[in-house]
């Protein structure tokens, strides 16, 4: 049985004191259901937040990580000391690292590698452009990053991993994608995955769908068979917007 994640992606927002007032909100009040909680706090929060969720079954996840296992990378972060703190989850490929970023799929299947080296569990962001769907082409678009990205894991690698759709067209712009279009893109990534690894992987991976999700569309996007839940952002900084999110699961 796969699991349902809602996973706040709070991107580079709060201070200290707000994180630590949201984290405890949630951990304190969140709506009990089989959603499995994961915070993805910014950088300089991640040791508090591990603190502050100890004894729940929250997970607290990095936004992003260095490749390289050390070394002299100014300003960067490794997996041994996302590890070292007690963070196992990472974000990978989100659309904004590879837009502002320049990260490729070259680049984040090395990360994905240096991730499930350390057994981190890797949420990997993937979706198409505006122009993409336009051209009737985001089917193609998505099959490549997951191909050039992802595929080269080995079947015993998928227990870690966490897929997470994210149309760009649909994120932080209030536009979301359809429950209908959601679906028929989650689909086609399960049959992918049954396609180059098998059933057993395919129907036990989480697909969760990202991009403007909001208390007042979760229920149904999350409804849909092939939709294992959310990657949210904007709503995952208020704490009553976030629980309105794990209500619809
Ligand atoms: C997509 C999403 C979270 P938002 O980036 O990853 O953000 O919900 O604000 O569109």
């Amino acid at each position: 049985m796969r699991k349902n994640i809602v996973a706040g992606n709070w991107k580079m927002n709060k201070t200290l004191p707000q994180a630590i007032e949201l984290i405890n909100e949630i951990k304190n009040n969140k709506p009990n259901n089989n959603a499995e909680i994961i915070l993805a706090t910014p950088f300089p929060f991640l040791a508090k937040a591990v603190e502050l969720v100890a004894g729940s079954d929250i997970k607290i996840a990095a936004q992003n990580m260095h490749q390289a296992e050390g070394g002299a990378f100014t300003g960067e972060v490794s997996a041994t000391m996302l590890t070292s703190i007690g963070v196992n989850t990472v974000i990978l490929g989100h659309s904004e690292r590879r837009a502002y970023f320049h990260e490729n799929d070259a680049l984040l299947a090395n990360k994905v590698d240096t991730a499930l080296a350390h057994d981190m569990t890797v949420i990997f962001c993937f979706g198409e452009e505006l122009k993409d769907r336009q051209n009737d082409n985001h089917f193609n678009v998505v099959e490549y990053q997951l191909r050039d990205g992802l595929f080269h894991i080995s079947k015993e690698n998928w227990k870690n991993i966490v897929l997470a759709y994210e149309p760009v067209w649909a994120i932080g712009t209030g536009e979301t994608a359809s429950p209908e279009q959601a679906q028929e893109m989650h689909l086609f990534v399960r049959n992918l995955v049954d396609k180059v690894y098998g059933s057993e992987i395919a129907e036990n991976v989480s697909i969760l769908y990202g991009g403007s999700v909001k208390p007042d569309n979760a229920k149904e996007i999350f409804s849909k068979p092939d939709v294992d839940g959310g990657l949210i952002g904007g709503a995952a900084l208020n704490a009553n917007d976030f629980f309105g999110i794990i209500s619809g699961i």
